[in-house]
């Protein structure tokens, strides 16, 4: 009775606990990420650079404990030009179960910009799933985190969570494909008033059984030791109740509908979301030739990362 009290004590416990797989930190970024220079998928005003290129121009920075990515914030554009150089990084390795803790100092802000730090596979969209753990448009009501998967993904309501609901259904129907998105309950989560506070810490757990995303503003006394330094262990267990929590259910087998994926962190201009949402945001006129004319507007649009820590 007692070993099998204490098994199962210490299969629980193991379940919640993940040691250091990744450490990525300043310029680790250059080699265990590559930029990639595909076109943008979401049809942005923007064209992405390889490594070389974005370290040259310093649109890519690494310090001892940094990565800064920005986008082009000097050149005025014709309507000819491809778009705005920027920067698009996706880890080298895949991951299926796993913890991500992202320490995130500056996230671009500004109208038009559309900053993303997610996890999908690309040629394997939408099978593998995708998780965005931070995603955003126009600097508006973004907070939010959002899983998509292939048709037949409900998630239950009256989940445990701090978040709010925005939509059930994480299925692709082949229509607008929200995802099944959760809004986070504090607006220093996300754009300006996420910066001004210095940023903080975003982290995804993934399992067979659900995917939970947390968020902790810089300075929140709540934060755990080993979200806000790296302890070279996690136990999510005693993380509290997260921002948005997404249970494997009769309605949608998370281990099925999730496969293993790269982490992609990306920022875009205009386009699907940002592009369409640009007036209604406060943007005057056609939001491309925004961006063509007005390069000093992207100053603030750039990512400066502590860390990605991966934990499996
Ligand atoms: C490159 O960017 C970094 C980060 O923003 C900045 O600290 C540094 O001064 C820049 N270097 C140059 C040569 O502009
Ligand atoms: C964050 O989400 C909440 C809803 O949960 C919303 O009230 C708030 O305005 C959002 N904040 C930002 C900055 O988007
Ligand atoms: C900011 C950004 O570019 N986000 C997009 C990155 O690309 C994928 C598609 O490949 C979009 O889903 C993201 O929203």
């Amino acid at each position: 009775m007692l070993s099998l009290a204490l098994l199962s004590f210490a299969s629980s416990a193991l379940a919640a606990t993940y040691g250091l797989s990744d450490n990525h930190v300043g310029s680790d970024f250059l080699t265990s990420f590559t930029h990639e220079t595909i076109q943008d998928p979401t049809h942005g005003r923007v064209t992405y650079v390889d490594q070389s290129t974005a370290v040259a121009n310093n649109l890519t920075f690494t310090s001892a404990d940094s990565l800064v990515m920005r986008c082009d914030d000097t050149t005025v554009l014709s309507s000819s030009d491809p778009g705005r150089n920027s920067v698009r990084i996706k880890s080298v390795k895949t991951y299926t179960t796993h913890v991500t803790v992202f320490d995130i100092r500056h996230m671009p802000q500004g109208l038009a910009t559309w900053p993303a730090a997610w996890e999908t596979l690309e040629d394997g969209w939408p099978a593998s799933g995708e998780v965005d753990i931070l995603e955003g448009a126009n600097d508006v009501t973004p907070n939010q985190s959002t899983l998509h998967t292939s048709s037949g993904c409900t998630m239950p309501d009256g989940r445990a969570e701090t978040g709010t609901v925005v939509q059930e259904d994480c299925g692709d129907s082949g229509g607008a494909n929200l995802g099944c998105g959760v809004h986070a309950p504090t607006s220093n989560s996300y754009g300006v008033a996420f910066n001004q506070n210095g940023g903080g810490w975003y982290a995804m757990e993934r399992t067979d059984s659900f995917i939970k995303v947390w968020f902790w503003a810089r300075g929140d006394t709540t934060v755990p030791a080993d979200v806000s330094g790296n302890t070279g262990s996690v136990d999510t267990d005693n993380w509290g109740t997260s921002t948005a929590f997404f249970p494997s259910s009769s309605t949608c087998d998370i281990s099925s509908k999730f496969g293993a994926n790269n982490i992609i962190i990306n920022l875009t201009l205009c386009g699907d979301w940002a592009g369409t949402t640009f007036q209604s945001a406060g943007g005057s006129g056609d939001c491309n030739s925004y961006v063509d004319a007005n390069p000093s507007a992207f100053s603030d649009a750039y990512w400066d990362i502590a860390a990605v820590r991966v934990y499996a």
